[in-house]
């Protein structure tokens, strides 16, 4: 793999006054269970306000005084997903991690149930196209607003407190997650599910991108697939509902298109795909050569290009012909001009500012969104802003600016050092009419969070991902 020393070339980032365009902070209350949030009010008019004060106790966890919920989870009669339904999944999600033993999440959600709700999720997500585009505004409606939200990684309890403080999906609240729902966190599965569950209850509202933790390597390297087997065994059933979840990755879409002017994507842009060759006319003598990518200078790839690329594949492939998706959910930003290889992930790209520029302008963009790095990762960038506040505004040109959100905060809830980073999750509200002047939202974590095991060896696996090993890759597939 190549030296740690790669990307460090870049000039020191200017991160200008009149980039930050609005800045809202959220503080979660230091009550940290869902129920105290919503014990009083209806869960579709709190506002956010509401959930600013703080006067309620912190309360240690297993929280006691949370009421038992109904257990186990059922599906609807009717087959169809109620706001009741789908906001008591949350509660009764939170009450288990809190109060029962991993284990024990079968008696809560039953194999049966998860196969519906996979079923039913996966049926609308693989009919999806790669780049789903979103018109907030459209059919006569007014007023609407777009939640746009990074990297979560398992942190169950903070993902709910995002939902409540952004406001649940509704009518006129879309809300677009940049991938990476799994892995690090001690609650990908129930943080997954319950994603699923509002996709499905609000299909045309709610939509989830693919990110490289939804993945086959991801997965096996960084504690998924150890938590699913820990939560419904390490036989039949548990290695039916890993296979389930991967089966759902695979169906992710990997990009979106807000309003004609905002592309987000868990990773970023992407190249362009060298002609394959046609085959070959009988009897013609001069055969096409095939392309070796690597010998071709690398170019920024289209929307069209995007749209046609396959994207079901357990992992996004490195090398030959298929590298769009690898390169839409592993690429960062770089200070430097230019594409190149991102050699300290060993795959995707790195591009400069001229890039984020000539894509903004190529499809009459004003924004990306992209995700994929939290405060390790960027800690390792001095080219690049730290996470701290949960976003980093990274290039400011002509054509309008690219970002790097993280929603997951204090993050990663297992470390090695008793040194945490301490960094806020942020989430993005686009307003209507334009959509595309972002107001940014920091929180902190909820905490304390319940006592688990980590599923990983989270002292010897690598701090970020940011090293693809390509070996294990190989085995994992
Ligand atoms: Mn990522």
């Amino acid at each position: 793999m190549p030296s740690q020393s790669d990307v460090t070339e870049s000039s020191p980032q200017t991160t200008p006054e009149s980039a930050v365009i609005d800045v809202a902070v959220s503080q979660p209350p230091p009550s940290s269970s869902f129920d105290d949030l919503f014990s009083t009010a209806s869960l579709a008019s709190v506002s956010s306000s509401s959930l600013s004060d703080d006067n309620r106790k912190p309360s240690p966890s297993p929280d006691p005084s949370q009421s038992r919920p109904q257990i186990p989870i059922t599906w609807p009669s009717d087959g169809v997903l109620t706001l009741d339904w789908v906001t008591n999944l949350m509660s009764t999600f939170d009450w288990s991690s809190r109060n029962l033993r991993p284990t024990e999440l079968p008696t809560v959600l039953p194999v049966e149930v998860f196969d519906i709700l996979v079923l039913t999720a996966s049926k609308i997500l693989h009919k999806e196209p790669n780049c789903v585009s979103i018109e907030p505004d459209r059919d006569g409606m007014v007023g609407s607003s777009v939640v746009v939200v990074g990297d979560v990684h398992g942190q169950l309890h903070d993902v709910l407190f995002l939902l409540k403080d952004g406001g649940l999906p509704s009518e006129n609240k879309f809300f677009v997650f940049n991938g990476d729902y799994v892995d690090r966190g001690a609650w990908g599965l129930e943080t997954f599910l319950l994603l699923l569950a509002w996709k499905v209850f609000l299909p045309q509202r709610v939509f989830l991108l693919r990110g490289n933790h939804e993945s086959k390597y991801c997965t096996s390297v960084y504690g998924f697939e150890k938590e699913v087997l820990a939560k419904y065994g390490d036989k039949r059933e548990g290695k039916h509902v890993y296979r389930k979840c991967l089966g759902c990755f695979e169906g992710l879409p990997l990009a979106s298109i807000i309003a004609g002017r905002v592309y987000t994507a868990h990773g970023g842009i992407f190249r362009k795909i060298p002609a394959t060759p046609s085959k070959r006319a009988k009897g013609k003598k001069n055969r096409k050569v095939i392309l070796n990518p690597e010998s071709v200078p690398l170019s920024l790839g289209s929307l069209e290009e995007l749209s046609k690329a396959r994207r079901s594949v357990l992992d996004p492939p490195w090398e030959g012909q298929n590298l769009i998706p690898g390169d839409v959910l592993w690429s960062d930003p770089s200070m430097k001009p230019g594409l190149s290889p991102n050699k300290e992930r060993g795959i995707g790209l790195l591009w400069g500012p001229d890039c984020t520029e000539d894509f903004l302008k190529k499809f009459n963009l004003k924004l990306i969104i992209r995700s994929h790095e939290g405060p390790d990762a960027r800690e390792k960038r001095p080219g690049l802003g730290g996470m701290d506040e949960g976003y980093t505004i990274d290039h400011v040109v002509e054509s309008g600016k690219l970002i790097t959100l993280f929603s997951a905060p204090d993050y990663p809830q297992f470390q090695a050092t008793e040194e945490r980073y301490k960094n806020k999750g942020a989430y993005i509200v686009l307003e209507s009419p334009n959509f595309d002047a972002p107001v940014f939202h920091s929180f902190e974590a909820i905490m304390p969070r319940p006592k688990v095991n980590p599923y990983y060896d989270f002292e010897n696996v690598i701090d970020s991902d940011e090293e693809l090993d390509l070996m294990m890759m190989v085995e994992a597939s």
